[in-house]
């Protein structure tokens, strides 16, 4: 079976948009708090996301509004739970972290790692009372390096769960490089449990569907469960008002802000750590200038590379249907929780 790249397309095009009107909110102070969006990885949500049908399951990391989307959560109470109304997806209470749709056997947390095993116990679930059904958990490769989620590798293959492993590895844990800190490959790792695993362009949603589809089917016939490594981009930082990324996009206002305190520190008393001062500046300097030359040189857009394989007047409709439907959600959102204020 081929892709079908319209309809891969319109789900990463929808992913977009919600994550557009997200940041609009947050930058209108009506969503509060920190606020982690998944621009870059639309064509990793559409192309897994895709495969699932009725009574699977998906869990989720920080960044699920991608998969939400793309899994077909209505929009309007996806919304309001973002501005913390009682009529949102859960009551207000979960903010954009901690989301929970019964519906689409759906959820996501904000602690690092946890996908993995709530994904299990959705699959191990699956085995029992629902054969064929499968579940997915989506997770950082920050995470990859938690205790739970080697647990959940580990018992997913003993148990042969029909679950999938998803790691978006935007090669960053907020600010920490995650080689750095990462032994090994991820890839041989997962493979040393006894798992199939494959790396895939995440940033081309063609090849995400391919290597979900295989994982998919493996994990719906009660072969295996499997592991994906996608690579894809982390385009607004790690959250909305990254401050690394600031620098970047207003250098001038910056500089006056973080300058100052940054000689005064370098500057200050006591004396005695005075030699390692220079090379804390080297690091926040090195740290700047990996993130700049990543964002600004070399992070593909996935949405404009689905684009180029959609023909142009279909593309235009798609943009213009799914904008109109983000519009119309976020209008009815702010309507309904105007109307309850
Ligand atoms: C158990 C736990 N430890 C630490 C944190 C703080 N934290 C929030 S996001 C994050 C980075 C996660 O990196 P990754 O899994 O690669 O996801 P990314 O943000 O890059 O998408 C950390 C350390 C947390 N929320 N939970
Ligand atoms: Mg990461």
């Amino acid at each position: 079976m081929k892709a079908d790249m319209e309809e891969l397309y319109r789900s990463m095009a929808r992913i977009r948009f919600c994550e557009e009107a997200l940041a609009n909110l947050w930058q209108r102070g009506i969503i509060s708090g920190e606020m982690h969006l998944g621009v870059g990885e639309e064509a990793v949500a559409a192309g897994v996301v895709a495969h699932l049908e009725d009574g699977d399951a998906l869990a989720l990391d920080h960044r699920s509004t991608p998969p939400l989307v793309a899994r077909g959560v209505d929009l309007v109470p996806l919304f309001l739970e973002m501005i913390g109304d009682e009529r949102g997806l859960c009551r207000g209470w979960g903010g954009h972290m901690h989301l929970f749709s019964r519906e689409h056997l759906a959820c996501s947390s904000g602690i690092v790692g946890s996908s993995a095993p709530l994904g299990a116990g959705f699959a191990l679930a699956a085995q029992y009372l629902a054969p064929g059904k499968v579940a997915v958990s989506f997770f950082g490769e920050g995470a990859a390096n938690q205790g739970m989620l080697l647990e959940s590798l580990n018992l997913a293959v003993a148990w042969r769960l029909p679950q999938v492993f998803v790691c978006k590895d935007n090669r960053w844990a907020i600010t920490t490089r995650s080689r750095s800190v990462t032994g090994g490959d991820l890839l041989r790792r997962a493979r040393s449990f006894g798992m199939p695993a494959c790396r895939v362009d995440g940033t081309r949603v063609e090849a995400v569907w391919e290597a979900a589809g295989k994982a998919v089917r493996r994990a719906r016939a009660g072969r295996s469960p499997s592991f994906l490594l996608a690579s894809c981009p982390r385009r607004e930082g790690h959250f909305l008002g990254d401050p690394l990324l600031r620098v970047y996009r207003e250098p001038l206002k910056q500089t006056l802000e973080i300058g100052p305190p940054l000689v005064r520190s370098l500057l200050s008393r006591p004396l005695q750590a005075f030699a390692l001062r220079p090379l804390y500046m080297g690091i926040i300097g090195k740290t700047l200038t990996v993130l700049g030359i990543e964002k600004f040189l070399l992070e593909p857009d996935p949405l404009c590379r689905a684009a180029r394989l959609v023909p142009d007047d279909v593309r235009r409709r798609i943009d213009q249907e799914a904008r109109e439907e983000v519009e119309r959600a976020v209008s009815a959102a702010m309507e309904r929780g105007k109307r309850h204020a």
